[in-house]
């Protein structure tokens, strides 16, 4: 035991978790361990807004599979970091979000800055650990550590902000590290027999095989089975594009070859998934899921296994390590799905090849809103844009996008052949996640070049942060989609509500003036041919230093919508609104 005070405590616990990096905003609540901060070796990082901090902590988590760490002042601060709190836990980023809280003594009286911190959090963490105390500040500090890594998503360190100050007797507990095993064995051989049955394997690599460290175990057993993969909603970085089994991505904007190739599956094996309702939706018109398909799924949480989809075997394991022992389970075993390899192989070959020359051959959109729009305008085919963009971006690169039409549609022109590069808002999709994610990536991995894709609607929300690039010296670049509207939301006021627009166009002024009047690079590009440069010279200029913002002027036109499922046309029943139904 040694004698400190509670903020020596705090602080000693970051330091014995592995943390050099802390995003907030300053604040009088946790001022007197901030103080020591850099004693400790934390760098601590001022952004624009807390929730801007949040996602940092979320982009800096998700690169670096370390902790991402923000903190902020009681009451406001802490209020602001719930969006992206709730966008970390649908990524399964292990955030530790420092909340301190109003000083125990007076909580309730409803003086300055207070509000019940632990309800506003209770749905979008994984644990929350309160300070009841000063003698215990070491030891919650560190669950809230070991929860995050352990359950893989946001935990809540509440503190009263009392509690910072006394004399205390502590031992910093290291941090507990806990492996991870591959599932049962009955389980893992029920997969396996299903698999060396199987005529028509197809694997879904999600999220776990990156969080694992799983995607050369992946490949291996893919290429044991012969098997195509394809990667869940938005984890295109869970297998390497380059290689003849990727088939690219499932889900809204995803690969048509994906898709064509699940449909025909008889065992898909859903390897570190939880099968997403979203992210299995029918798409480009396809419903694709194969209904009659015996479904093994392996989840390290116990409470996916089945939810969404029905599911013959669950296996409740690592991904990495459930895809070495099932390799491990087939050994020498005769596979069916050996035999016919040749046809499938073809098959997954015609299918790449035929969806690389519809996206090479689709421009533009073609519906005759889209095609009205663009007539009018001499601003960029989105699609065209993306291709530009995709063909530039350096191998190394880091990706985040937004939630917006333009940053979906970009889902069909963004391969990658390493993991941890592709950091997309998931399913909580907010806009306003890309830009800060990829400041916090940015930290985690200064040597990689750092790629926003954001809508001109989501840079409103966000661009702020250009501001924190400058002053902390974080050379990103912010790829920023001008087509003068929130587009994703118009796409259902065009085809659901009789291209009745309310709340929807938006009058911008010069983003990359703005960019250059905080101290950023600015760069309107209005020309294809101009766009794959521009991105190039703005990544070249991260070993700068410099922060760009490429402001690309893009047509009005609009892919498919998000929500064809959950929206219908109007019905009106009152006499005066009997005219706001679609024709
Ligand atoms: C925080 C938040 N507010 C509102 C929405 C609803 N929403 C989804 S997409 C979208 C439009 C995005 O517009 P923009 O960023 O300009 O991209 P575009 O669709 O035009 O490509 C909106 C408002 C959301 N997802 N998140
Ligand atoms: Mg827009």
């Amino acid at each position: 035991m040694t004698r400190m005070t509670p903020s020596e405590a705090f602080v000693e616990t970051l330091v014995a978790q592995g943390v050099t990096d802390v995003f907030g905003i300053v604040g009088s609540a946790y001022m007197d361990a901030l103080d020591i901060f850099p004693a400790a070796g934390i760098r601590f990082i001022p952004t624009v807004h807390e929730q801007g901090a949040a996602h940092m902590a979320d982009g800096y988590a998700r690169v670096s599979g370390r902790h991402g760490v923000c903190i902020g002042q009681n009451g406001p601060g802490i209020t602001n970091f719930v969006t992206a709190i709730a966008a970390a836990y649908w990524a399964h980023s292990p955030v530790v979000a420092v909340t301190p809280e109003t000083g125990s003594a007076t909580m309730g009286l409803g003086g300055f800055q207070e509000t019940e911190q632990l309800p506003i959090f209770s749905k979008i963490t994984k644990y929350q650990g309160h300070v009841s105390g000063p003698r215990r500040m070491a030891e919650l500090t560190a669950r809230c550590f070991d929860m995050a890594m352990a359950e893989r998503g946001p935990t809540q360190l509440n503190i009263p902000r009392d509690h910072f100050y006394g004399e205390i007797d502590v031992e910093i507990p290291r941090p507990k590290v806990i492996e991870r095993g591959a599932g049962g064995e009955q389980s893992l051989g029920d997969a396996a027999a299903l698999l060396a049955k199987a005529e028509f394997p197809v694997i879904v690599s999600g999220g776990g095989v990156i969080f694992s460290g799983g995607v050369e175990d992946c490949v291996r057993l893919a290429e044991h089975l012969n098997a195509p993969v394809v990667t869940s909603y938005l984890h295109n970085d869970a297998f390497p594009a380059k290689h003849p089994l990727w088939c690219g991505p499932l889900g809204y904007q995803g690969s048509k070859a994906a898709m064509k190739l699940i449909a025909q599956a008889d065992v898909v094996l859903a390897l570190g998934t939880r099968l997403g309702p979203f992210g299995t939706l029918p798409q480009h018109g396809v419903d694709y899921w194969p209904k009659d398909a015996r479904i093994i799924q392996v989840d390290a949480d116990h409470r996916m296994l089945g939810l969404v989809k029905p599911i013959s075997v669950g296996v409740c394991g690592d991904a990495r390590a459930a895809a070495r022992r099932i390799l491990e389970l087939l050994g020498n075993r005769a596979m069916a799905g050996r035999d016919n390899a040749g046809g499938r192989l073809a098959e997954i070959k015609s299918q790449k090849q035929a969806w690389e020359a519809e996206l090479d051959g689709w421009t533009h959109e073609t519906d005759a809103w889209s095609l009205e729009v663009a007539k009018e305008s001499d601003a960029m085919h989105p699609r065209q844009m993306l291709r530009e963009l995709e063909k530039a971006l350096p191998e190394n690169a880091m990706v985040s996008t937004d939630i917006g039409n333009i940053c979906s549609v970009a889902n069909s022109y963004l391969r990658f052949n390493k993991p941890n590069s592709f950091f997309a808002a998931m399913s909580f999709g907010n806009c306003g996640y890309a830009f800060p994610t990829i400041i916090g990536a940015k930290v985690a991995a200064p040597d990689r070049p750092a790629v926003a894709y954001v809508g001109d609607g989501a840079w409103g929300m966000s661009f702020g942060e250009t501001l924190t690039c400058v002053r902390e010296e974080i050379p990103v670049t912010a790829v920023v989609f001008n087509n003068k509207q929130w587009g994703a939301e118009k796409k259902n006021q065009v085809d659901f509500y009789g291209t009745r627009f309310v709340g929807v166009d938006l009058e911008n002024p010069s983003f990359a003036e703005i960019a250059r009047a905080m101290g950023a690079e600015g760069v309107t590009v209005d020309k294809l041919g101009d766009v794959g440069e521009a991105l190039e010279k703005a990544c070249d200029q991260q070993k700068r230093d410099k922060t760009t913002v490429l402001e690309i002027l893009c047509s009005r036109e609009l892919g498919d919508p998000f929500r064809r499922d959950a929206l219908s046309k109007p019905v009106r029943l009152l006499d005066k609104y009997k005219d706001y139904v679609t024709a």
